[in-house]
C-alpha cells in the first residue's frame, strides 16, 4: 500500500479550505443585483386560505415583489412530485395529494408555504413579509397517524382517510402458517421517534436568470444537482433541460435532507424571471425545524415466532409511517422498499410478512434521514431478538448466534438477496474489544456506588449502494440510479475526475483521488475532483444511500480502466512497440522484457502532442467516461456493542464504552470511515436518548429550536473503539461497501437494549430522557 493509496488514512484534502474559512457555501455566493426572498409561512396546522392581501408588503420599504401561489398557478408551475410509485395490496396506485410550491387554497402543516416576498435586503423581506395579511379559515390538525386514519379530518380529498398507501411485501400465508408452528411468541410495540436532520449548513438557494441567454442558474444546497436539474426543469417549464445549469457548491452536510426538491429552490428559479434579478433565500434554524423534511416516525407492532430451541422461525410487523402533510421527492418509498426488505436482519428467517400504512397528518413532510428505513428496520428486529432472547432464558448472544445466517448468497424471503458476510466474525471481534468477559465485574462496581450498569447489541445489516437499475427500477422507482464519472487527463499527467456523486462532508475530494492515484501511479495533490455543477459533470445521480464509494468510484474505476488501456495505445506508439507487450505498474508503462519505459505524465503528453497518430487510427488524447450500474446492492454489516451507566436518583444514562466493529469490505481510508461511523453513532444515539420532533395537538411545533430539540454534544459520547471485519463486496470492481449510514443504523437499539439490560429487560421508548430513564428506573426498585 502506498502512503496515499487504496487503504491509506490520508487526511482530507478538502478540510484546509473549511477549517481556514474557505469554503464556498450557497450563502458565500452572491449574484450582481441580487434581492432577498422571505417566506410568508403558515402558522396553523390545517387551515382554508380565504385570501392573501399583499397591498401593505408591497408598499414596504424596499419590496420588489409579493408572489403567491395563484402567481404560480397563473405560470402553469404544476407541483412538486414524489418520484418513487407505491402499489397498494390491491394494486391501485397509492393516493398522492397535490403538492404546490406556494399553497393553493389550503395550508397543511406549521410552516407551509403561503407566499414569498421580494425586496433588497432580508431584513427588509422578512419585515414586509410580516404584513402580508392572509385570512384563514381554521381546521382541525392531525398530527396522531391513529386519528388521521380514522378520517375525521381530511387533508387531501385524493385520501379520504388520510391513507396514502396500504402496502405489503413477503409471503403472509407462509408467515401465518410458521406463527402456527411457534412454540414462543414475542410481541413489541414501537415508537421510532420523529428526528429532524440538522445539518451544520441550513438549506439556501438562489436563482439567477439571464434574458440574454435565456439561461437559468440555482445555486443550491443539493445532493443531487443533476436530478434537481431534472426534476426542476420539468416542474418550471424550462426546456431544454439544459437552460437550467444547477449548481451545489460546498454544502456543509446534508444527511439526505438534501436530496428532496424543496419549495424554496423551485420559487428562487421562478421568481428569478419574474422580477428579473437574482433571488436569493437562506433558511434560518426555525424554518429548517419546520420545513425541513423530517425523517422517520414509525408506529410498528412486531412480532417474532421461535421454536422450543430458539430458532426463529416467523416475523410479522405491522407498521405505520407517517408521511406528513405532503409527499416529499422519495419519502413513499423511505417506509417501504428501504424498510420492509431489511427486515431480515443478520438473521435465516424463513417467513416474513410486513405490511405498512404510509400516512397523511398535519405535519412537515417526512422524508429519508440517515439510514432512511433501514434504521427503522433493524430496531426492529434487534429490539425483538432481544426481547426473544430474555422471554426464552436465552444468553442475548447465543440467541443471536443461533439465527445467524451463515450461508452466503443468501436470498431472504423480502427481495434482498445477501451476496457476501461474516456476522459471527464480527460478533466474535466486537465481543473481545468490547471486554464483555469483564462486564460482570464493571456492573458489581457500578452497583457498588448505586448505579445500574447495562450491556446492548445490535446486529445490523443494511442494504447501500443505492444504485442497481435492475432492482431499483422494477420497485417503483421508475429509473436506475447507477453512476457516472469522467477522467480527463491534462497533457502535463495531471487529473480531472468528474463525477456524478455529490460530496457535503463524505471526504470524495480525498478518497476519489486515492483511487486515482493508487490506479494511475500520479500524486494525490495532482488529482482534483470535480463535482456539484450540471455544466461540468454531464449527469450524475447524486450522494444519499452509501452509494459514492461503491457506485461513484466504481464508475471511476472503469474510467481508469480505459485511460490504462489507452496508454498503452499511445505507449505503443511512443516506444514503437506492440500494444500486447505493454504493461502498467507503479505509474510507468514499459515494454515487456525490455527497459524501455514511460512515466505515465510522459505518455499522457505524446497523447496530446504526438505527430505519429496522424493517418493512424488512434485519436489523440487521453479522457475517458464511464457509467457503472451495479448488479446488486452493498451489504454492509457489524456488530456494535454499548456499555452504560444510569444513575436511578437522576434518569441520567452515561455511555460508558462504545465498541463497532463493521465489515464495509474494501476500506477506501481507514479515517474517512472512522470518522463516517462516528458521525452516525452520534446521531443514533442522539435518537435513543435525546431527540425527538414534537408536535402538540393543534398542530403547532414545538421543538423548533435547539432550547427544545436537544442533539447529542461531545461529552455525552465516549471514546469509540472502532474495528473491522472484511468480506469484499463481489458486485464492484472495487469490493467496497458503504459506510454512510451504518453507525445511524446500528447505534438505536444497542442503546436501547443496554438501558433495557440495566433496569431489568423493561421496554422503553425513544428518545430515553432522563425524566423516561427515571420513571423506569424507580418502577424496577423495590419499594421502601
Ligand atoms: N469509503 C471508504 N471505504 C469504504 C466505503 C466508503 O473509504 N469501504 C469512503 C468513501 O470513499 C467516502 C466515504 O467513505 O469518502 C463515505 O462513502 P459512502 O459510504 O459511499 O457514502 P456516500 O459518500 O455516498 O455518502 C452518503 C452517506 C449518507 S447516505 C449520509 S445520510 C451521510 C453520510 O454519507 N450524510 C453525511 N455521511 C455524512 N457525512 C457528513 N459529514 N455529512 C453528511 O451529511
Amino acid at each position: 500500500m502506498s502512503a496515499t493509496g487504496i487503504g491509506a488514512p490520508v487526511r482530507r484534502k478538502e478540510d484546509f479550505r473549511f477549517i481556514t474559512g474557505k469554503g464556498q457555501y450557497t450563502d458565500d455566493i452572491n449574484r450582481p443585483g441580487q434581492t432577498y426572498a422571505a417566506f410568508v409561512r403558515s402558522p396553523h396546522a390545517h387551515a382554508v386560505i380565504k385570501s392573501v392581501d399583499a397591498s401593505a408588503a408591497l408598499a414596504s420599504p424596499g419590496v420588489v415583489s409579493v408572489l403567491t401561489g395563484q402567481d404560480l398557478e397563473a405560470d402553469k408551475i404544476g407541483g412538486l412530485i414524489c418520484g418513487w410509485m407505491i402499489h397498494n395490496k390491491d394494486g391501485s396506485p397509492m393516493s398522492a395529494g397535490a403538492h404546490p410550491a406556494l399553497a393553493v387554497g389550503k395550508v397543511r402543516y406549521v410552516g407551509d408555504h403561503v407566499a414569498v416576498v421580494i425586496a433588497e435586503t432580508f431584513a427588509q423581506a422578512r419585515d414586509a413579509a410580516e404584513k402580508v395579511m392572509v385570512d384563514y379559515d381554521q381546521l382541525p390538525a392531525v398530527v396522531d397517524m391513529n386519528e388521521a386514519l380514522t378520517g375525521k379530518t381530511v387533508i387531501h380529498d385524493v385520501a379520504p382517510n388520510n391513507r396514502v398507501y396500504d402496502w405489503h411485501l413477503g409471503d403472509k400465508a407462509a408467515t401465518d402458517a410458521a406463527f402456527a408452528r411457534a412454540k414462543h411468541v414475542t410481541r413489541l410495540d414501537i415508537v421510532n421517534n420523529r428526528l429532524a436532520p440538522n445539518p451544520m449548513e441550513p438549506r439556501a438557494a438562489i436563482g439567477d436568470y439571464d434574458s440574454g441567454q435565456e439561461q437559468f442558474t440555482l445555486y443550491t444546497t443539493s445532493q443531487n444537482p443533476h436530478v434537481a436539474r431534472l426534476v426542476l426543469s420539468a416542474f418550471i417549464g424550462i426546456a431544454p433541460e439544459h437552460k437550467l445549469r444547477v449548481i451545489a457548491p460546498d454544502v456543509g452536510g446534508g444527511f439526505g435532507s438534501k436530496i428532496f426538491i424543496y419549495a424554496e429552490e423551485t420559487v428562487c428559479v421562478w421568481a428569478a424571471k419574474k422580477v428579473g434579478r437574482p433571488v436569493k433565500w437562506v433558511s434560518d434554524r426555525t424554518e429548517a425545524f419546520l420545513a425541513d423534511a423530517h425523517g422517520r416516525d414509525h408506529l410498528t407492532h412486531a412480532e417474532l415466532a421461535t421454536d422450543e430451541r430458539g430458532k426463529i422461525l416467523g416475523l410479522r410487523v405491522k407498521t405505520k409511517a407517517n408521511l406528513g402533510a405532503y409527499l416529499s421527492t422519495f419519502s413513499s418509498s423511505v417506509p417501504t422498499y428501504l424498510y420492509a426488505p431489511l427486515l431480515s436482519g443478520q438473521y435465516d428467517i424463513p417467513a416474513i410478512y410486513a405490511e405498512v400504512e404510509g400516512v397523511y397528518t398535519t405535519t412537515a413532510p417526512v422524508d429519508a434521514y440517515r439510514g432512511a428505513g433501514r434504521p427503522e428496520a433493524t430496531f426492529v428486529v434487534e429490539r425483538l431478538v432481544e426481547v426473544a432472547a430474555r422471554e426464552l432464558g436465552q444468553d442475548p448472544v447465543a440467541f443471536r448466534k443461533k439465527n445467524f445466517i451463515r450461508k452466503f448468497p443468501h436470498q431472504t424471503p423480502v427481495i434482498m438477496a445477501y451476496d457476501v458476510g461474516d456476522y459471527t466474525a464480527s460478533l466474535d471481534k466486537a465481543m473481545e474489544m468490547a471486554d464483555v468477559k469483564g462486564f460482570a465485574r464493571r456492573k458489581r462496581e457500578s452497583a457498588r456506588k448505586g448505579k445500574l450498569r447495562g450491556l446492548g447489541y445490535s446486529a445490523y445489516i443494511e442494504a447501500c449502494g443505492i444504485a442497481p437499475s435492475a432492482a431499483v427500477g422494477s420497485l417503483g422507482a421508475g429509473v436506475g440510479l447507477w453512476e457516472s464519472a469522467e477522467v480527463r487527463v491534462n497533457p502535463v499527467g495531471t487529473v480531472e475526475v468528474l463525477t456524478g456523486s455529490h460530496s457535503h462532508g463524505q471526504g470524495h475530494e480525498t478518497t476519489f483521488a486515492q483511487l486515482v492515484s493508487d490506479r494511475l501511479g500520479v500524486p494525490i495533490d495532482q488529482v482534483a475532483i470535480v463535482h456539484g455543477d450540471t455544466d461540468k459533470v454531464q449527469f450524475g445521480m447524486g450522494t444519499y444511500g452509501s452509494r459514492s464509494g461503491a457506485v461513484g468510484m466504481s464508475a471511476i474505476s472503469k474510467a481508469l480502466d480505459k485511460v490504462i488501456a489507452k496508454g498503452k495505445k499511445v505507449a505503443a506508439y511512443a516506444m514503437e512497440a506492440s500494444e500486447a507487450d505493454i504493461e502498467f505498474k507503479d505509474g510507468r508503462f514499459s515494454v515487456s522484457g525490455t527497459d524501455k519505459s514511460l512515466a505515465f505524465g510522459e505518455v499522457a503528453l505524446q497523447a496530446y502532442i504526438a505527430h505519429k497518430f496522424s493517418g493512424q487510427e488512434l485519436e489523440p488524447g487521453l479522457k475517458e467516461g464511464a457509467f457503472y450500474d451495479p448488479t446488486n446492492f452493498t451489504f454492509p454489516s457489524g456488530v456494535h456493542i454499548c456499555e452504560l451507566e444510569i444513575d436511578p436518583e437522576t434518569g441520567v444514562t452515561t455511555i460508558a464504552r462504545w465498541t463497532a466493529v463493521d465489515d464495509f469490505g474494501t476500506v477506501i481510508n481507514p479515517m474517512i470511515v472512522e470518522g463516517q461511523v462516528h458521525g452516525g453513532i452520534a446521531q443514533g444515539v442522539g435518537q435513543a436518548l435525546f431527540e425527538g420532533v414534537h408536535y402538540d395537538a393543534d398542530g403547532q411545533l414545538v421543538t423548533a429550536s435547539y432550547m427544545d430539540y436537544c442533539m447529542p454534544r461531545a461529552d455525552d459520547l465516549p471514546s469509540f473503539d472502532v474495528g473491522t471485519t472484511s468480506t469484499p463486496c463481489p458486485s464492484n470492481p472495487l469490493g467496497i461497501k458503504g459506510c454512510g449510514e451504518a453507525g445511524a443504523i446500528a447505534s438505536p437499539p444497542a442503546v436501547i437494549n443496554a438501558i433495557t439490560d440495566a433496569l431489568g429487560h423493561e421496554h422503553i421508548a425513544m428518545p430515553a430522557t432522563p425524566q423516561a430513564v427515571w420513571l423506569a428506573a424507580q418502577r424496577r426498585l423495590p419499594a421502601i
